[in-house]
């Protein structure tokens, strides 16, 4: 175990206490509990010293002001070493596990904890009320309640005659009323991270990568799962994805909140001084109701508070492969001839591309697990020549349920009391969706999960195989008839929980039911792949996420890569925006760049809306196919590259797509740098996001040597071509990036291939890498049937030379490595020549580039399974 360096605090009662239509959207003025706590001044609570205890991990005592007295909480929990040897399984619900203080002090007016194996120190102040925390530098990172404003409105019995504030009881909004039954419990409290300035998170917005001032500018960043039609860009509305997560960061210091809490939030923020010259980034969370509970990660580095989080919230699995490769969607691809078009468009066109969707058409009146009889009435020999070609193929599944005795999943449901009821907590709740009058699954309730789960099996899905995946759209969830297109507040779920409490959670309820379902198909063997719109903390153990419905214009694919970093920095790496725009028609030069970019984010699907002209690729001029064509052979060159990342994620909980300073941490000059993003360590993109730009400035930190991705050569900050076929896209000198360059039709038929390998040489001479392949789709990689191989390249004066290491795994991988190109290389090698275990020296063959330095390494043939060293002789 290594130092902890997490921190709960949790406060409870204690037991005694055309744009977007924005006029369909709630502002923080029309929710009466946002009003009344961003206005709130200071509440006065102080800490009330006799009440204190403190024990192992765990501190409380009791808060009070004129009107409540609170639970304090404090527990210090561990943070668990990276496991550097073998394989963590999937991750699932982790509870913290705590970790004894190392010693606690009261003075007259503050206790002092030191906690996460000496690292912590916590010191609560007690009047005013305020916690403090230090990270292991002694430094002061962080302060709950330092501005005074933690409020808690209880659970109340409503009295007749007595004065309550506006909105405390039943809440009307246009022509929707939210009995309240309960009255107001809202929460909330600032947050202070000391000493920053620039902080990230609150996912999902769209809007720019490091959070806004909205306090005094805009409404608070609010988080609301909503199914919001042509959302704006840069303002702080709710999208679909709530994560309550803020990390801020500085020049090498970190530090994380988590705000665990399901309902509906508003987090107002600010990033000012002190009279001091102090900088400090302010973010005031509210709740409409539930605890305060939040989790502090105090790093100190970005790259520990990553994992912190990811302790908490868990990490996304490793995806099977074809997952990651290039997605074709539409809604809809109309019938089963359309499919089969689509699958045979990719190979005549010379395209790789992995998944064919399908949207709600396919269906047989939106009663989702069935096909419409006409246009898809072959399922299976569909799916069948789709996988035939090593493709599969993704079907819509949403939670509304038509309201149909003959559907047999309405039917089930309804006798067995599976549906979200009414705020009479007796009726069924319904509501207007796709299909008409709709019911919604209670997926809190065993019965439902256990029920959705057998939905997927092959037997009950009929027309599935295994080669068939699942979108999970709409599940914010989206009511077409209800207040904000989604559920009423006052909606009960199983247990009598009212659905205000948990609606943010009400996507990722489903989607891992659903997860649940894919998983137990297969007994467990396959990976699952699903894509939800909506999710929330966790979301990334069970879910991909995309950002929904975008639309074609350069504004929206600007914005997808500070969505998608947001997302990835929240601990929801496995995510993408639709590639071109969904809504409108892009022109070529917009679509192009868009598929460039794409290519370099974690998720990379193509969709349109339904109303949009076919843009399969090779409808485009010739001139514009072949630039796609080559995004995607981009893309799927460095499938090893990003199936190493994602599985390297699983361990460390880091995205494998990053913003620059988590890469260069101690540079503050790129703290808001969004058009730049790495892909793990070693790859920097500078996306092209502009209309009519053809060179660009591009900001390579100093710290290091950089070489074009695809010429080779090594280049400095400045401005660059990016001709229309071509976006900048640099590599970082002292990595060796693992590749694959026989692209065929899809990824899984590529997981054999032999490797090319990119080494680039930093300043010293040096560079190292690995690569990360197991069969791509089982769960076996848990059985060790994985092979990972290092790369290291060492500079030894007149020779150098190239160690390959098979340095864990039991697979008898075939891969062996074809080529390795060496960028940074001063002069012409004299010799080349291989050593492997059992094989005497062999010459290699090799040329060199006097102009881009490259050097070519020809055919080393060695298996990465096994030992070997290359000498390169100067
Ligand atoms: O199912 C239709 C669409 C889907 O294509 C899109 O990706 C989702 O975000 N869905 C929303 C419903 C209607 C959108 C106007």
């Amino acid at each position: 175990m290594a130092a902890g360096s997490c921190l709960a605090i949790i406060l409870l009662l204690s037991g005694a206490v055309e744009m977007v239509k924005r006029e369909d959207f709630k502002t923080c003025d029309q929710s009466s509990f946002c009003k009344r706590h961003r206005n709130v001044k200071e509440t006065g609570y102080e800490l009330l010293s006799n009440t204190i205890s403190s024990h192992g991990a765990e501190y409380t005592a009791n808060l009070q002001n004129s009107e409540n007295t609170l639970k304090l909480t404090i527990t210090g929990l561990a943070d668990s070493t990276i496991q550097n040897d073998i394989f963590p399984t999937p991750s699932f619900a982790q509870t913290p596990e705590p970790l004894a203080f190392k010693s606690f002090d009261n003075s007259g007016s503050e206790s002092t904890i030191i906690a996460g194996d000496g690292k912590i120190k916590v010191v609560v102040s007690f009047k005013p009320f305020v916690v403090n925390v230090f990270n292991e530098f002694g430094e002061l990172v962080s302060q709950v309640n330092r501005d005074g404003k933690l409020k808690i409105e209880e659970f109340r019995t409503k009295e007749e005659g007595k004065e309550y504030p506006e909105g405390f009881w039943e809440e009307h909004f246009k022509s929707f009323k939210d009995s309240k039954p309960y009255g107001s419990s809202s929460v909330g409290v600032d947050i202070s991270f000391v000493n920053f300035k620039t902080a990230y998170g609150l996912p999902e917005h769209a809007d720019s990568l490091a959070l806004r001032t909205t306090v005094g500018n805009t409404d608070p960043y609010r988080l609301y799962n909503l199914d919001v039609f042509e959302y704006e860009l840069n303002n702080p509305m709710a999208l679909y994805v709530a994560v309550p997560y803020i990390l801020a960061h500085r020049a090498n210091r970190s530090v994380g909140a988590l705000w665990f809490n399901a309902a509906e939030t508003w987090v107002d923020t600010q990033s000012s001084v002190t009279s001091h010259n102090v900088p400090h980034f302010d973010a005031h969370f509210i709740s409409e109701s539930g605890l305060v509970d939040i989790f502090l990660f105090v790093g100190p580095s970005v790259r520990d508070v990553q994992r912190q989080n990811s302790k908490i919230s868990g990490v996304t699995p490793l995806p099977p492969l074809f997952s990651i490769g290039y997605h074709q969607c539409r809604w809809n691809y109309n019938d089963e001839q359309d499919v089969q078009q689509v699958n045979q468009g990719f190979d005549d066109h010379d395209m790789p591309m992995d998944v064919i969707w399908l949207d709600i058409e396919h269906t047989d009146g939106k009663k989702y697990f069935t096909w419409d009889q006409h246009k898809f009435a072959h399922p299976i020999e569909m799916l069948d020549k789709v996988a035939a070609k090593g493709r599969k193929m993704v079907t819509i599944i949403d939670p509304h349920i038509k309201k149909d005795d003959g559907y047999y999943v309405y039917k089930d449901a309804k006798d067995k009391g599976l549906f979200v009821k009414r705020a009479d907590g007796t009726t069924d709740f319904e509501g207007h969706c796709w299909p008409g009058a709709s019911e919604y699954l209670d997926f809190w309730h065993p019965e439902t999960r256990s029920y959705w789960k057998d939905q997927f099996t092959f037997e009950r899905y009929v027309g599935s195989t295994k080669d068939l995946f699942t979108w999970n759209d709409m599940n914010e969830p989206s009511v077409f008839s209800g207040p904000e297109i989604t559920m009423d507040k006052d909606a009960i779920h199983y247990g009598g929980i009212e659905h205000r409490e948990v609606h943010n959670m009400y996507g990722m309820m489903y989607h891992s039911a659903t997860f649940d379902g894919l998983l137990a198909r297969t007994n467990g063997q396959d990976r699952p792949f699903i894509l939800s719109r909506s999710g929330f903390i966790g979301t990334q153990r069970t879910a991909a996420i995309w950002t929904g419905d975008n639309t074609a214009e350069w504004g929206h694919l600007e914005i997808a890569a500070p969505m998608v970093l947001s997302l990835s920095i929240a601990g929801i790496p496995f995510v993408g925006a639709d590639v071109g725009g969904f809504f409108g028609n892009p022109d070529e030069q917009l679509l192009t760049r868009w598929y460039q970019a794409g290519a370099y984010q974690p998720f990379f699907r193509g969709h349109a809306h339904i109303d949009t002209k076919r843009r399969e690729p090779w409808l485009l001029s010739e001139q514009s196919k072949n630039i796609v064509r080559e995004a995607l052979r981009s893309r799927y060159a460095l499938l090893p590259f990003w199936y190493t990342l994602f599985q390297e994620h699983t361990s460390n909980g880091l995205p494998p797509m990053r913003p620059l300073f988590y890469e260069f941490p101690n540079d503050d000059s790129i703290l808001e740098e969004q058009k730049q993003w790495m892909v793990g360590s070693d790859l920097l993109v500078r996306a092209v996001v502009e209309k009519d730009t053809y060179n660009v400035q591009v900001n390579l930190p100093t710290s290091e040597r950089w070489y074009d991705w695809v010429v080779g050569n090594e280049v400095k900050s400045g401005y660059f071509d990016a001709p229309i076929d071509k976006i900048p896209v640099f590599q970082r000198g002292g990595s060796i990036i693992p590749t694959w360059q026989r692209i065929r039709r899809a990824a899984p038929l590529m997981k054999d291939d032999p490797l090319t390998l990119f080494v680039a040489l930093n300043s010293d001479g040096n560079a190292k890498g690995q690569v990360y392949l197991d069969d791509g789709k089982t769960h076996d990689y848990q059985k060790e049937l994985y092979v990972r191989a290092s790369f290291v390249y060492k500079n030894e004066g007149k020779r150098a030379t190239i160690l390959g290491e098979h340095i864990g795994g039991k697979l008898e991988a075939k891969n062996w490595i074809e080529r390795i190109v060496v960028r940074g290389v001063a002069e012409s090698p004299k010799k080349v020549e291989i050593t492997r275990v059992s094989d005497p020296v062999q010459p290699l063959e090799f040329s060199y580039d006097r102009d881009s330095r490259v050097l070519i390494i020809r055919k080393p043939e060695a298996l990465i399974t096994t030992n070997y060293q290359i000498h390169i002789d100067f």
